[in-house]
This record gives C-alpha cells, sequence and structure tokens, in this order.
C-alpha cells in the first residue's frame, strides 16, 4: 500500500467586508492544523480568498477587480504558499485569476495545485460554469458565474506530483461524470475539488434535503466509478446572509465517505489514504482498456 495523509479544510463564511489578509490567515491556520495531523497534502475550497462574489451584480470592473488575484503567487497568496513550503505540505486553492493573455484581459474560476516545496504543479481553469451572465432579477438567487469568468481553457489535465497523479476540478464540475472519466483516462488517482453550493437550488425549488445528497452522490460515483480518491472542501455558512451548504468530504475508491465535516464552520479533516486502494477496481470492473466502448460514446463529445 502507499499511505499519504490527505486532508480537507472547509471554509466557514467569508463575508464581503473581510479582508484577504484575514481570510488567509484562517487558511494558515488550518494549514498548520493539517500539518499537525500528518497531512501533506490539503484541499481549499473553491474562490478561497474572498466571498462567493458572483451572487452580486456588478458592472464596472473597477467594481469587481478587488476579488481576482493577479500573479501566481499573487500578493494576498504569498504568506500562505511560505507556510506550506516552510511546513512541507501541498495543497490547491481555488481563487479568481485575472490574466493578460493573447492581448486581453481574461478572468477565470481557477484552481492551483502547489506541491510541498512551494512549487507549482499545475494550475486548473472551471469549465462547467453555472448560472447566468445576465441577472435574473432576484437578489436571493443570482449566480452570475457566466458574468465574471470564461470558461476554462485548460481541459481536465491530470498532473504528475510526489503522490501519484492528481486531477482538479471546481465546484459544479463535479456533477457532470465527463470531468472526472477525462482525468482519471489521463491517469489521475486523486481529484481534488472546492466548491460554493448554494443551500437552495438556483434553478428550481427543490426539496432541501436534495443539495446534500446530490453533492454525496456526485463524490462518491466519481470516486468509485474511477477508482479514486476524492477531496472536496465547501466554503459554506451563511455569507452576508446567503447560505451554502457544507459536508466537505473525503471519499475513497470504493465509493465510500471516509471523512467528512460537522460544521458550517472552519473544520479541518484528516484521512490517511492508501493510494494503491483503487488499483484493484480499476484492474477489474472499471479496466477502462479492456471493457470501455468508445466507438458508442460518440454523442458525449460530438454534439
Ligand atoms: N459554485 C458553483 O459552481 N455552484 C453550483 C451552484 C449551481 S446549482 C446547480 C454548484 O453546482 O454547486
Amino acid at each position: 500500500s502507499r499511505k499519504e495523509v490527505f486532508a480537507v479544510a472547509q471554509m466557514g463564511p467569508v463575508h464581503l467586508a473581510d479582508s484577504k489578509q484575514a481570510t488567509v490567515a484562517r487558511l494558515i491556520e488550518m494549514l498548520r492544523e493539517a500539518h499537525a495531523r500528518g497531512a501533506r497534502w490539503v484541499t481549499f475550497p473553491e474562490l478561497a480568498l474572498t466571498t462567493f462574489f458572483p451572487r452580486y451584480v456588478y458592472d464596472d470592473p473597477a467594481e469587481y477587480d478587488r476579488f481576482y488575484e493577479e500573479g501566481l503567487p499573487s500578493p494576498a497568496m504569498i504568506p500562505l504558499f511560505e507556510a506550506a513550503k516552510e511546513l512541507g505540505v501541498g495543497f490547491y486553492l481555488g481563487y479568481a485569476e485575472k490574466v493578460v493573455e493573447e492581448g486581453a484581459t481574461r478572468r477565470f474560476n481557477t484552481s492551483v495545485l502547489v506541491g510541498p516545496d512551494g512549487k507549482i504543479l499545475g494550475k486548473y481553469r472551471k469549465i462547467h460554469l453555472p448560472g447566468t451572465k445576465d441577472p435574473i432579477g432576484d437578489p436571493e438567487f443570482e449566480h452570475l458565474e457566466k458574468r465574471y469568468f470564461e470558461v476554462g481553457n485548460l481541459g481536465f489535465p491530470s498532473f504528475a506530483t510526489p503522490s501519484g497523479r492528481f486531477g482538479m476540478c471546481i465546484c459544479n464540475d463535479r456533477r457532470w461524470p465527463e470531468t472526472f472519466r477525462t482525468m482519471a483516462l489521463r491517469g489521475a488517482e486523486v481529484f481534488l475539488l472546492g466548491y460554493n453550493t448554494p443551500t437552495r437550488n438556483i434553478h428550481h425549488p427543490e426539496p432541501a434535503h436534495l443539495r446534500e445528497f446530490h453533492n454525496r452522490l456526485s463524490l462518491e460515483s466519481a470516486a468509485y466509478q474511477n477508482g479514486a480518491w476524492v477531496m472536496a472542501a465547501a466554503k459554506c455558512g451563511s455569507e452576508d446572509g446567503f447560505a451554502m451548504i457544507g459536508g466537505s468530504a473525503i471519499v475513497a475508491p470504493t465509493g465510500e465517505t471516509a471523512a467528512m465535516c460537522m460544521s458550517e464552520e472552519d473544520e479541518v479533516i484528516t484521512v490517511n489514504c492508501d493510494l494503491d486502494l483503487g488499483a484493484y477496481i480499476r484492474r477489474s470492473v472499471f479496466d477502462f482498456a479492456r471493457h470501455r466502448r468508445p466507438e458508442h460514446y460518440g454523442p458525449i463529445t460530438q454534439q
């Protein structure tokens, strides 16, 4: 077996008025707790440095630029990068990215993977952006990711790390099986993801319990169907009155949830993960080379 301690660092709310400096201090405190419990890797949430700002309507970039990071590490991230390197802990961090590419200013909902030695191992830009570009006119249900971000342009790679190959995705991506299958086909054996999920479905009035259920269902099926570990970190609780689910979890390749957060606050969970646990699944029922039938999967990529 190949054992390694992984941590998921759930965050309670980050309010509009909270400074990035104070928020990064919270991340560092959890990083230290994870390290004290023997963790080599920590997964933080999506858009971990700010409130979930796509719930608000802004028209002028001057109003929303403050939510984005420029450069990697950005000035706000530097204390986290330094603490992690000092402790020898790698991490996944979600943030809003502003970058000049091909002569234009571009904005993405991004995550970065940093190794235990402080080196940047890779970057992922969210592909499944939920919600709308234009406001729907109901402040309780605005979800304007399509307004503030472009669709990610880096695909679903997997990244070589000292602990094996990892894949990254972000929040709504976890509801799409294609996300995980693509990463698994590229050799990922650990999936890292952060999320911000409102307690009420933005699209349809659903019974409240389904929000938690669909989260668990997505994580557990992704793990089992790809024989991979899943590290899922929520930002949750009530951000200025807007409630989001918790339920951050570490899910084993068997599809079993090995640890789950119980609060809607900053909370660290750890599991000593056997990275070989999924090997028998990938050798048997989900041996892609022997049993997949891509010649019958045409519509998945053609429509
Ligand atoms: N951040 C994010 O992607 N949230 C979405 C809410 C949309 S509800 C279908 C999510 O999938 O959790």
